[in-house]
């Protein structure tokens, strides 16, 4: 039988509120916030984290991992298309081939070893807080986000008066998919115009999506289907080799444009 450590439950509470205090002042300022924490944000997270890059998570739901833990249409196997797989084997998450070029997951399995990934490499986690707002600087540069707790949205409208508190990072990345929520932000201050996505064409978009991963905007990077929203680019459905490869590319964009600054 094992025999506990007597700890009381003060102690408990001061262990939870010292350490979340803690890393929460951390990353008052960061180098890079990541908003949305599916598989394009939890890719560029790892990368940057394994760069030695302070980066933060920000994440609206409680779990991490987005559309990543369900293939398409409630069924919960991901596919791949090559050279996908070669994330799922630096990743070490088990595949087979179904046929040519295209390789299956168990999502849950391939979710949560990108989640590991992310949090092995030293990406922080900012969960159940969603983005309200940007933090515009000099010449309308975007230099960190403003943001909430979920419960927040939820609550009835007389007793929603809580201010946010606003996070400074040196470049943020939209990785919130196709709602592209921080682009979407921009777009109502009138900043930027958004077309929205377009309609499925898989082998015209991940491609696509690919390309235009980078900076969007002043301080604003984009990654994952996000960047489809941003940029007018087809959808792509249930498939995520581009999820994987956008978020690779937008951390070595970042990283080389931190180099300069
Ligand atoms: O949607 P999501 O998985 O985005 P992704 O990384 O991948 C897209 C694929 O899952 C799939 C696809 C291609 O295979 O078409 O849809 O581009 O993950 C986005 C994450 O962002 C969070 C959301 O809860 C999800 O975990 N998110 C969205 N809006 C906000 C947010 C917000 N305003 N604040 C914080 N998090």
């Amino acid at each position: 039988m094992p025999v506990f450590e007597p700890v009381s439950e003060r102690e408990i509470t001061r262990a939870i509120v010292q350490e979340f205090a803690k890393e929460l002042q951390r990353h008052a300022e960061s180098d890079v916030i990541v908003v949305g924490g599916g598989p394009s944000g939890l890719m560029a997270a790892r990368e940057l984290a394994r760069k030695n890059i302070r980066v933060l998570v920000i994440e609206r739901n409680n779990y991490l991992g987005g559309g990543f833990w369900i293939g398409g249409y409630l069924m919960n196997k991901i596919t791949v298309r090559a050279p996908g797989q070669e994330i799922l084997d630096e990743l070490k998450v088990p595949y087979t081939e179904f046929s040519k070029g295209l390789y299956v997951a168990d999502g849950p399995h391939a979710c949560s070893k990108l989640i590991a990934a992310a949090c092995d490499a030293g990406a922080k986690i900012l969960n159940m807080t969603f983005i309200e707002d940007v933090v515009l600087r000099e010449n309308n540069r975007v230099g960190g986000v403003v943001v909430n707790w979920t419960p927040i949205s939820a609550l009835p409208r007389e007793i929603t008066c809580v201010d946010p508190v606003g996070l400074e990072a040196k470049f943020v990345v939209d990785a919130t998919g196709h709602d592209a929520a921080v682009v979407r932000l921009l777009e109502r201050r009138g900043l930027v115009k958004v077309p929205g996505y377009g309609a499925m064409w898989l082998e015209r978009s991940e491609d696509a999506i690919v390309e235009h991963t980078g900076e969007f905007y002043p301080g604003l990077a984009v990654t994952g289907m996000a960047v489809s929203t941003a940029y007018g680019l087809p959808r792509m459905g249930p498939t995520f080799g581009a999820m994987l490869l956008s978020g690779k590319r937008v951390a070595e964009v970042i990283h080389e444009k931190l180099k300069g600054t």
